[in-house]
């Protein structure tokens, strides 16, 4: 069935100043490796998710689930999990090339940020569902779909002020057990999130300019 769009009203000017506005405000996004003690309301997160869950998807399937972790001996757990990955991943890792090119960002096998952040948020993806009466529904592009609601929901949490960093230790299954989640579902990433501290530190890093990662195709 389909119904009419309530169009909103464009407005150049308006447009024009808030674009303006996004890449000033988007041009700070750092990721954030520690946090503070401060805890943000729980409603900015659920709100931040509800953004999340308004990404379009394959089918309008939407293959997500947010696991809102605040639970500090599930933390705990989270991170001794993570940190044993990681303790592979940093010091019997055959490429060795990978550890190169992670030097400049002063990563390491510890994850303190995983029990310092207030939240973590760990999301999941499937490629498949039942519905009421058990029918199988295939999830078409699961992961672009989900890929697109976890930049949602960090431009969510960055407008609302808040820091996030996004976690992908290399297997990360144990998150259904510990989660309780299904099997059809798959874990895509943690986001820790939380507020820095006052005297946070990031690595010096640059972005690609307009130029670089843009072609135009102009009318003649
Ligand atoms: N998962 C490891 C390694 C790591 C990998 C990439 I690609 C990064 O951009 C950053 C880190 C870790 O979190 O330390």
């Amino acid at each position: 069935m389909l119904q009419e769009f309530k169009r909103p009203k464009y407005d150049e000017n308006l447009s024009s100043s808030v674009s303006e506005e996004l890449v000033k405000i988007f041009e700070k996004r750092r990721t954030i490796r520690q946090y503070s003690n401060e805890k943000p309301d729980r409603e900015i997160i659920l709100n931040a998710i509800r953004v999340a869950s308004l990404a379009p998807s394959g089918a309008n399937a939407q293959p997500w689930h947010f696991a809102v972790i605040e639970n500090q001996a599930l933390k705990e757990e989270i991170k001794d999990k993570c940190e044993k990955e990681e303790f592979d991943f940093y010091h019997k890792n055959p490429n060795q090339k990978w550890i190169e090119d992670l030097k400049h960002l002063h990563t390491h096998e510890k994850k303190e940020f995983l029990t310092q952040a207030p939240y973590l948020i760990a999301i999941f993806y499937s490629h498949y569902s039942h519905d009421q009466s058990g029918e199988k529904k295939t999830h078409y592009y699961a992961k672009e779909s989900v890929g697109l609601a976890a930049g949602m929901l960090l431009s969510s949490l960055h407008l609302c002020g808040l820091n996030t960093l996004t976690y992908t230790p290399k297997r990360m299954q144990f998150l259904n057990d510990l989660l309780e989640r299904p099997k059809n579902e798959r874990p895509f990433m943690i986001i820790a999130c939380g507020v820095a501290p006052t005297d946070c530190e990031v690595p010096q890093i640059s972005k690609k300019t307009i130029h670089e990662v843009t072609n135009y195709y102009q009318n003649p």
